[in-house]
């Protein structure tokens, strides 16, 4: 399966050391402003080669549009996008094409369909994560346009280092998306002390939507929270996924973990804006856990494809920590849901007015 959503319908293709990565998008709105440029920010915050943090594998990352679009508009009809790729170094994988790397989807792909594309992970790379991002510029901006809807990421944890404070104007200022700035320094000295170690580390990223109104989601299949869940999860090396206050929701009392309201907003947000399955006006908030990247150096005990014990090293341009740079990818997967739902809630309740005072979103936000 390799197509996300229902009626905003993204279908992404190609693998890391292919010729090229690209993605349909069928389902798009017409009369969206639509040009190359407007890709480029969004995926050079998501790409390799940014800062010594991360793989050292450089892409450009150009976007052609090869159909769905007229003079810069879209016209209604599926929308294709192609990145070609340009640096790849698949001799960096001839030493394990025929090993399986622990932790790694090597040996999964293999027993699944029999065959495994072995330069650069094929599709289990990082790499696919690229169309993602671009098919959500689209989202957002048409999110933003029709609904004032904002999505946006940090990364809340690394290893075991957690911000000390949390703004979102330091977000953007260093190559973690880390929210305090005054821990870059610190942050800079732990993942060059991973990197020299070979070894890596996990993350957590914190994507949070304002602007969203009450109403949009499904009630049993198809709740908000659970398309969430799905998308971060189908994300390469996730594990685990929060929706609002999530596991710690576990320890509290229901007088801890209601939302209470009065006219002026509610006054807290454990439910993560989201109440049976429909987002309820507030900050829609997801935290998603991403495991320590598996591709190391450092030497670990294996079987071949003959079912043969090997020592198995991985060489080649790796992440220390792939959520390093997963934060527009979190937020591109919560556009794409959104985005999904909003055409979804149009189409049955889009004649549903205002039925009674909105309750303001006055909490939540990072
Ligand atoms: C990746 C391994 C590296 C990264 C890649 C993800 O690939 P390569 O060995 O080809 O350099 O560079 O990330 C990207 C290319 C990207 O655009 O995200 C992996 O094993 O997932």
């Amino acid at each position: 399966m390799n197509t996300f959503g229902q009626l905003f319908r993204v279908t992404t293709f190609g693998e890391s050391h292919g010729p090229a990565i690209g993605c349909v998008i069928d389902g798009c709105p017409p009369g969206i402003r639509i040009e190359p440029a407007m890709f480029a920010a969004d995926l050079a915050r998501r790409a390799t080669g940014k800062s010594r943090h991360t793989s050292a594998r450089h892409e450009a990352d150009l976007v052609e549009i090869l159909s769905g679009a007229y003079e810069g508009t879209t016209t209604g009809t599926p929308i294709t996008l192609l990145i070609r790729n340009e640096d790849a170094r698949s001799k960096d994988y001839d030493r394990i094409a025929e090993q399986f790397r622990p932790g790694h989807a090597d040996y999964t792909y293999w027993h699944k369909y029999g065959i495994r594309d072995p330069r650069g992970g094929g599709r289990s790379s990082a790499r696919e994560t690229t169309m993602r991002v671009a098919a959500a510029v689209i989202a957002k901006h048409w999110l933003d346009e029709h609904h004032g809807v904002k999505v946006r990421g940090y990364l809340a944890q690394i290893g075991s280092l957690l911000p000390t404070a949390c703004e979102w104007a330091a977000v953007e200022s260093n190559p973690f998306f880390w929210p305090d700035a005054g821990q870059v320094p610190e942050l800079e000295n732990y993942v060059d002390a991973l990197r020299k170690s070979g070894d890596s580390v996990g993350a957590r990223v914190t994507t949070v939507a304002t602007g969203v109104p009450p109403g949009w989601g499904e009630p049993v299949y198809g709740k908000l929270d659970a398309e969430l869940a799905a998308a971060m999860m189908s994300i390469n090396a996730v594990k685990g996924v929060e929706i609002g206050d999530g596991f710690a929701s576990v320890s509290q009392k229901g007088s801890e973990h209601r939302d209470e309201a009065t006219p002026a907003g509610f006054l807290s947000n454990h439910a993560g804006g989201i109440l049976g399955g429909i987002s309820s006006g507030q900050a829609i908030i997801v935290s998603t856990a991403f495991k320590p990247t598996s591709s190391l150096r450092l030497p670990a005990r294996g079987v071949d494809v003959r079912g043969e014990p090997v020592e198995i090293v991985t060489t080649g341009r790796h992440d220390p920590c792939v959520g390093i740079r997963a934060t527009p990818i979190c937020e591109a997967m919560m556009a794409l849901v959104l985005m999904d739902q909003a055409l979804r809630h149009r189409a049955q309740c889009g004649d549903v007015g205002e039925v009674s005072p909105r309750i303001p979103a006055s909490a939540g936000s990072a």
